[in-house]
């Protein structure tokens, strides 16, 4: 058990006992208790274990013993017995700033409030103000960290996390005597949410970067504030923690708090095996000589591996492939030719004109570009004779946009429940891309969203699968799904799975990239762009594709249009293949690449 969640648990002990009218000498140990637990600079449960409770000052032996029961049990009789006091939301009151256990208790007792969601309410009514001392000021003060408290209680979207790390790096970098300022932790790994930003800046002179830090624009409160580290709650609600190290440890550092930690963990046993320490200073020999640091490369040279890229390090097998010489060499957002999910005004939910994507798309490099405006059973949709109507739209505009990129007719049409698609296979047969997904109904059992998928990827006429699972994170959970059985029949029907690139979707999935991949299902990364600025976002797929260990190989998009309509313009599959025996699973990632490399030919023999 780690300190932090030791710490938790005694200060909760001494929230109840204030809460139920305990003894304030008691509280008052049990807090004390709970700092100095949480201060401590090693393993307080191993301390316990190893017999040294003692070194733990400050903590009586009435306190020591419950530490102990933790450490030994997970739990303490004493925090369940005080728990069942008071109603689990009340706890809950005390993690709002400015709310103290008098005030909660009052909330509480008086006006029977015993979660946050009900504080808000009386605070919102003004029911709050039949509590004594509480005015509208306070009341006004209690919404503001409710809203502070559900924020901190969710991870941020990395491109949002994001947004505050750029801006905070370029305010940190502009501080006379910096060398370099980057963004380590989840942020750099390109996680799909943030808990928190690790930042990192190189200097001799570390007070004027800690004086930027706490006073950045975008910082709430200052949580802590020291001479070489700093850490700060935005006003957004996220942490951020700064570290400031001397240039020759800007390596070190960067690899250290890039993390994860379990990539962390087996680079640092592979180290231990060669007689070396890598630690967040440098890498050191058994003299504790200093090998490097100042780089990251150098990390990873002294144990003897090639640059593992940060969206990598999550502890999965990096380590074991970078040893085999079989890093993938990963997907580039410069790789993307194309972009194959772009809604235009012919979708009532976007905006945007053909003319305005294929001047965002040119300003960004695209080559090509489908227009895959709704089906009928997204309001106000394209039924069959809308849709002939839109083609002919995109054809036209097409032949006038003569500076590129080339416009190709797409679809992104529904499955409806039954797996059937909300278009006659007339309809689609003549388009250049048919994207089919899922809009609704998405709690169906695993069993038959399968089906359905399957069902649609059966038809002959899809070309993509567009965001597989419909999760929205943070607001949706993915479809219940078995991804094997729909890879398994993508690769029969030569269908390619989306990664839909914007931020809050995100998915497939790095993992699901991966399944991809060793299913030998091709990918595409789509912006699903619902305006022209969307665009831009395919490199969020991108970092997802990364994470997933795609190479540009696994990546439709990153074909020339002509390969790419090759790909794309294949007659359905006449025979499905046989379901795959299960023992070629294990060899799947190997072999995968190499099929996925002949099926363009074999799998499509009209090319
Ligand atoms: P997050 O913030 O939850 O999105 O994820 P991270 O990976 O940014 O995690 P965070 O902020 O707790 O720590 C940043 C990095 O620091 C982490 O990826 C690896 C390193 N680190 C933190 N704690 C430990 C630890 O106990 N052991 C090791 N080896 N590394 C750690
Ligand atoms: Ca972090
Ligand atoms: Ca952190
Ligand atoms: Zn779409």
């Amino acid at each position: 058990m780690e300190n932090a969640e030791i710490a938790r648990v005694l200060s909760e002990i001494a929230d109840l006992l204030e809460l139920t009218g305990g003894n304030t000498f008691k509280v008052r140990a049990y807090r004390r208790a709970a700092q100095v637990v949480d201060l401590h600079p090693t393993s307080v449960a191993q301390a316990w274990r190893e017999g040294r409770a003692a070194e733990l000052t400050g903590i009586g032996d009435r306190i020591a013993e419950k530490i102990g029961e933790l450490v030994e049990v997970g739990e303490c009789r004493e925090h369940a017995r005080l728990a069942a006091l008071v109603p689990p939301g009340v706890v809950d009151l005390l993690r709002l700033e400015g709310m103290g256990p008098k005030t909660v208790e009052a909330v509480w007792k008086g006006l029977g409030i015993t979660d946050v969601a009900a504080l808000e309410e009386a605070c919102r009514s003004g029911r709050i103000l039949e509590v004594p001392r509480l005015g509208p000021t306070r009341a006004a003060a209690i919404v503001a960290a409710i809203a502070r408290l559900r924020a901190r209680a969710g991870r941020m979207l990395l491109h949002r996390a994001l947004g505050h790390a750029d801006e905070i790096l370029a305010r940190l970098r502009a501080v006379p005597g910096v060398r370099q300022a980057e963004a380590a932790g989840s942020v750099r790994r390109r996680k799909e949410t943030v808990g928190d930003l690790d930042l990192l800046v190189a200097t001799t002179d570390a007070a004027p970067v800690v004086r930027a830090f706490c006073g950045s624009a975008g910082v709430g409160q200052v949580l802590s504030e020291g001479s070489t580290k700093a850490s700060v709650r935005l006003k957004a609600g996220l942490q951020a923690d700064l570290r400031v190290v001397a240039p020759e440890s800007f390596g070190a550092a960067l690899h250290y708090f890039t993390g994860s930690k379990s990539h962390n963990i087996a680079l640092r046993t592979r180290a231990m095996k060669l007689g070396l320490k890598v630690s967040e200073y440098g890498v050191f020999d058994r003299e504790g000589r200093r090998l490097g640091g100042r780089d990251e490369a150098d990390v990873f040279r002294a144990v003897g591996l090639p640059f593992i890229p940060p969206e990598l390090r999550e502890g999965t097998g990096e380590i074991e492939a970078a040893e085999a010489g079989r890093l993938p060499r990963l997907v580039e957002e410069a790789d993307l030719l194309g972009d194959l999910h772009v809604h235009s005004r012919a979708s009532n939910d976007a905006r945007s004109e053909l003319e305005d994507l294929a001047r965002a798309a040119r300003a960004l490099g695209r080559r090509y570009l489908a227009i895959t405006d709704h089906s009928r059973a997204r309001p106000l949709g394209l039924d069959a004779a809308r849709l002939a109507e839109h083609v002919a739209a995109i054809r036209a505009a097409d032949r006038r946009e003569a500076g590129g990129p080339r416009l190709l007719a797409g679809v992104e049409v529904d499955i409806l429940p039954s797996g059937e698609l909300d278009l006659p296979p007339d309809a689609l047969a003549g388009l250049d891309c048919v994207v089919a997904s899922v809009h609704a109904h998405f709690d169906d059992p695993a069993g038959r969203n399968t089906q359905r998928l399957e069902r649609a990827l059966r038809s002959g006429v899809v070309h993509v699968l567009g965001h597989p699972s419909a999760r929205e994170i943070g607001s949706r959970e993915p479809c219940a799904l078995d991804l094997e059985g729909v890879l398994e029949v993508a690769r029969e029907q030569g269908v390619a799975l989306e990664v839909n690139a914007m931020p809050e979707r995100l998915d497939l999935t790095d993992v699901g990239c991966r399944a991809a991949r060793a299913a030998g299902v091709p990918v595409v990364i789509s912006s699903d762009a619902h305006e022209a600025s969307h665009l831009a976002n395919l490199r969020y797929g991108v970092w997802v594709a990364r994470r997933g260990w795609l190479e540009a190989k696994d990546v439709l998009n990153t074909l020339p249009l002509a390969e790419l309509r090759r790909r794309l313009a294949r007659s359905p599959r006449a025979a499905p293949r046989p379901p795959r025996p299960k023992q070629r699973a294990a060899r799947a990632e190997e072999e995968t690449h190499a099929e996925a490399h002949r099926g363009d030919v074999a799998r499509h023999p009209s090319a």
